[in-house]
């Protein structure tokens, strides 16, 4: 059985996306980032950075939420696993890119402009980090213009990769990067897209 570890209100929303585009069943332990469970000596025996998504499928335990997804795609031989070895490498490439390049600042412009009470929130966070977001985004654009898709001619574990980690994106005026947005609603149009996005709100 496979068990994944996260609440839809974390990273593990990329998880969940992908497993509902497998249809595969699965045990949900929906901890919230640093929630007790997190911190306890049987959770860090999993994960020893304590953090979510982590999957145990029937006793293999794998963290980071892009190497969860290219593995789960590839073990139930999904389309959504690029056949052709250029695309599987222009999948991790976008994958990787995202975690370098527009996961933590993302997050940290959302939160310190909009999420957190007033008093915690840092204007010198929210605006460098929404200057890396802005160069990001110039890049995902270029990519864009010339492909509907990030990594062959069809959506792939790449799109689902990025797409999922851009899910605050949705709620950002995206007028400047029409490409961005009208692949990230293609993207997030998906049924299994809508189903996990439906858990975290
Ligand atoms: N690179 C990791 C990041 C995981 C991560 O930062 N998860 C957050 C929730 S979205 C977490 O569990 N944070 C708890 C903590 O910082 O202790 C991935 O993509 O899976």
């Amino acid at each position: 059985m496979l068990r994944i570890y996260g609440a839809a209100k974390s990273r593990t929303l990329r998880t969940l996306w992908m497993v509902g585009e497998l249809g595969l069943a699965y045990d949900h332990k929906d901890y919230l980032p640093r929630a007790p469970e997190t911190r306890t000596p049987e959770f860090r025996a999993l994960n020893p950075n304590g953090r979510v998504p982590v999957i145990d499928d029937d006793g293999f335990v794998l963290s980071e939420s892009m190497a969860i997804n290219f593995y789960l795609a590839k073990k139930h031989r999904s389309a959504l696993y690029p056949s052709d070895p250029k695309h599987e490498a222009l999948a991790l490439q976008w994958s990787l890119w995202e975690t370098d390049r527009v996961d933590r600042q993302l997050v940290n412009y959302v939160r310190h402009s909009k999420e957190l009470p007033e008093a915690e929130r840092k204007k010198e966070i929210a605006d460098a980090s929404w200057k890396e977001v802005v160069e990001s985004f110039d890049v995902l654009e270029i990519a864009l213009a010339k492909s509907a898709w990030l990594a062959g001619p069809a959506f792939s574990v790449g799109d689902l990769n990025v797409a999922g980690a851009l899910y605050r994106a949705l709620f950002l005026d995206l007028a400047k990067w029409p490409h961005v947005q009208a692949w990230l609603n293609r993207c997030w149009d998906r049924p299994a897209a809508k189903r996990a996005r439906a858990m975290r709100e």
